[in-house]
């Protein structure tokens, strides 16, 4: 069965934006999966720990027949092969991939809660996501706008193309 999956990809070590880029490129290699559509590169104030540096974000839409423990699977070790350390919660990194929505699911599993807890409160997954999915309604029918409307923009910026 294809469902619509969206990932929200972020970055603050070693050129974030190269980091995002190419994993934009490699999400889009996924097994059994096709690229649907990609938003444009945001910079960020971190979220959490402000001794870190700042982030750049963008999310990602796929059609996938990966289910969503594997496709979680994968995203790991993409995450992996960008030579991640997992040191502290909510630190820095050179490669977060997180499932924020993964078709009309409700996950809730030990590795995976789907839709993303966070994301309601995240501007850098919201306003990308708006941006290639602005009709986007949640598996518990809230609308992304209603999101949106509680969730500033502040300081996230849209990076040139
Ligand atoms: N996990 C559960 N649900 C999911 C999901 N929907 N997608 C589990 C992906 N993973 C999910 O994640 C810990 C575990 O969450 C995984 O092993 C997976 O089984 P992690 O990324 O290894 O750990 P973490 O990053 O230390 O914690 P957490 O809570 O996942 O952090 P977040 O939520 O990823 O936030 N500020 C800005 N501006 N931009 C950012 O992108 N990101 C973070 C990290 C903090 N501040 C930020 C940003
Ligand atoms: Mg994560």
């Amino acid at each position: 069965m294809k469902c619509m999956a969206y990932i929200g990809i972020g970055s603050n070590l070693d050129n974030p934006i190269d980091h995002v880029q190419r994993a934009i490129d490699e999400v889009k290699q996924l097994p059994l999966s096709r690229l649907v559509a990609a938003s444009s590169l945001y910079g960020s104030k971190p979220m959490g720990p402000q001794d870190q540096p700042n982030y750049i974000n963008a999310v990602a839409q796929i059609e996938t027949q990966l289910a969503p423990i594997t496709l979680l699977d994968s995203l790991q070790q993409l995450e992996q092969d960008h030579q991640r350390v997992r040191e502290q919660r909510w630190g820095p990194r050179t490669l977060d991939l997180d499932i924020v929505v993964y078709a009309d699911q409700h996950i809730d599993h030990p590795r995976l809660q789907v839709p993303h807890i966070g994301m309601h409160e995240r501007n850098f997954v919201l306003y990308p996501l708006a941006e290639i999915s602005p009709q986007l309604k949640l598996p518990d029918g809230t609308v992304l706008q209603q999101l949106l409307d509680n969730c500033p923009l502040a300081d996230l910026t849209k990076l040139p193309l």
